[in-house]
């Protein structure tokens, strides 16, 4: 049916140990199962984007998103890596981390940013506009996104009792554009809408191999390892990763469960892609009658210790000194 338009050279190369993420049509019940165990799954057929699906296309977009400003991000090479604002050091911010973004946040309207792409050549800056679909959407787009499967998803929401939906993103990305590996704490339907993206997942439980940034630096929920060229000195475990890929193509919904590490990358030589995404809080599961703890409860709990520990020590160069006395010889063999 869907004749594959890409192949394996417009990947990047990692030296990583990779197996496929499960393709499942939607109306396959194992979906649903492996949405209950917080297990990615790749939702093909639906029609939960069907009509966005190839017609959200950059030309599209441009016509119809609206003459408001949109953010997009400006990086020197090919990697977009998330940071916090409200982490960095300013006069308002005394507790912040000194750190100098990797990538530069502007704003410009779909007209400029699209004309960019166009005229984009090696050595210009890359760019990714990154925008949650607000109020100043133009009607087409609205209407659009009214006709959405909502039945569909919001009878997944409800089944896997997920919070509220918080917001959906508009991803126009330039091909090859990376985003490096990172968790998010929300639950994430990842429709693709234009062009091919590969994602690469890992499981919470590969915390150790990932080695995030503390949680107080800019770069919280982003792992440090930099998987074009892995430190494996200071990240040795990094090797024992085991990740799960696929490609996503234009209709496919991919299932990012909570806190599952993530690194997404346009193929090269693919042309833009147009994404949009789905966040879910993920829902009050309380604690108390819910041992054994899943993997990713305790990644909050270790959270909340980090935080905590910021909170009374009021400077973040305390926290590691204060960690390692607690551990070193007494929690570690
Ligand atoms: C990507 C992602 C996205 C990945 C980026 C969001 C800013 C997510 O949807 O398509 O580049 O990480 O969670
Ligand atoms: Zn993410």
């Amino acid at each position: 049916m869907s004749e594959k338009l890409w192949n394996s050279s417009q990947l990047r190369r990692y030296d990583l140990d990779l197996e496929q993420i499960p393709r499942l049509h939607y109306t396959d019940p194992k979906v649903d199962e492996l949405i209950s165990q917080n297990k990615p799954v790749l939702i093909t057929g639906s029609n939960i984007i069907n009509t966005a699906t190839n017609v959200w296309t950059p030309e599209y977009l441009e016509e119809n998103l609206g003459n408001a400003g949109h953010t997009v991000f400006l990086s020197k090479n090919h990697k977009f890596k998330y940071f916090d604002e409200s982490k960095m050091l300013s006069r308002s911010n005394p507790m912040g981390i000194e750190f100098i973004p990797p990538t530069r946040k502007t704003r410009m309207k779909v007209g400029e940013f699209m004309k960019k792409l166009r005229e984009w050549k090696p050595g210009n800056e890359r760019l990714y506009l990154q925008q949650p679909l607000n109020n100043t959407i133009g009607p087409q787009l609205v209407r659009d996104f009214l006709h959405f499967d909502w039945d569909y998803l919001n009878s997944k929401q409800e089944k896997h009792k997920w919070g509220e939906l918080t917001s959906n993103l508009l991803l126009i990305s330039q091909e090859g554009n990376v985003t490096p590996c990172h968790y998010d704490e929300q639950q994430n339907f990842f429709g693709q809408l234009y062009g091919y993206k590969r994602c690469i997942l890992f499981p919470p439980s590969d915390f150790e191999c990932l080695y995030p940034h503390p949680v107080h630096h800019p770069h919280d929920r982003q792992s440090m390892v930099d998987f074009d060229n892995p430190d494996h000195v200071r990240f040795p475990k990094f090797k024992n990763a085991k990740g799960f890929e696929t490609v996503v193509e234009p209709g496919d919904v991919l299932y990012i469960p909570i806190y599952w590490w993530h690194h997404v990358e346009s193929l090269m030589r693919g042309g833009p892609t147009v994404s949009v995404n789905f966040w879910y809080k993920g829902g009050s599961t309380p604690f108390n009658q819910q041992y054994p703890l899943k993997d990713y409860q305790k990644i909050s709990i270790m959270r909340n210790v980090e935080k905590m520990l910021l909170g009374v020590l009021q400077d973040p160069k305390e926290v590691g000194p204060l960690l390692r006395s607690m551990v070193l010889g007494r929690y570690t063999d």
